[in-house]
């Protein structure tokens, strides 16, 4: 599994943590991902479409050999499979998943664009991928996350569960190879 990858995920309808539960063990269970690293959940104020409820936020780090195009057909498949359905603009979601990074390359096409363009400003997404790993370096900018984070005012990012207890609920088998 040669490529790294970030993947952030969120959820506001529903059983939100469930949601995150399944998805991430449905990424570690397709044969060409291994989630190496989970971060905590965080419960978030809405962003953009504030009239929704709350969010539980989370990010993941992945191996994987897929390409770029590939993992978005895998994680829009995960999407599918627990009920997205797309209506209102960035409004409520049982499931939504977003790759953020991938190795350190710069995509732009019309389907995907990678580092995520809106990560930069969602606290949301930036605590929980911080969490991870300090020292990253955003390719598209050359920026140390870490100026980014630093920046950040009122956040509306709540720790809901500990990386830990994340951990230990989802219970995810290391994977060998491929
Ligand atoms: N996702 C959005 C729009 N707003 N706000 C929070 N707190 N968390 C999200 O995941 C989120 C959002 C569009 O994807
Ligand atoms: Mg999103
Ligand atoms: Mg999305």
């Amino acid at each position: 599994m040669e490529h790294i990858a970030y993947i952030a995920l969120g959820s506001n309808i529903g059983d939100r943590f469930d949601y995150l539960r399944k998805a991430v063990t449905a990424l570690n269970n397709h044969s060409c991902i291994s989630v190496l690293a989970t971060s905590s959940v965080y419960e978030t104020d809405p962003v953009g479409y504030v009239e929704q409820a709350c969010f539980l936020n989370m990010v993941v780090k992945v191996a994987t050999s897929l390409s770029p195009f590939a993992l978005l057909e895998a994680t829009m498949d995960i999407e599918k499979q627990f009920g997205r359905k797309r209506e209102v603009h960035w409004g409520p979601r049982t499931l939504d998943l977003d790759i953020l990074l991938y190795n350190h390359e710069n995509i732009e096409t019309e389907q995907l664009i990678i580092p995520h363009p809106r990560m930069y400003e969602r606290a949301f997404v930036l605590i929980p991928l911080f969490e991870i790993d300090e020292s990253l370096i955003i390719p598209s900018v050359q920026h140390p996350l870490r100026s980014y984070v630093e920046q950040l005012s009122d956040q509306g990012v709540r720790i809901w569960k500990s990386r830990q207890a994340v951990e230990e609920q989802f219970m995810l088998a290391r994977k060998e190879g491929v």
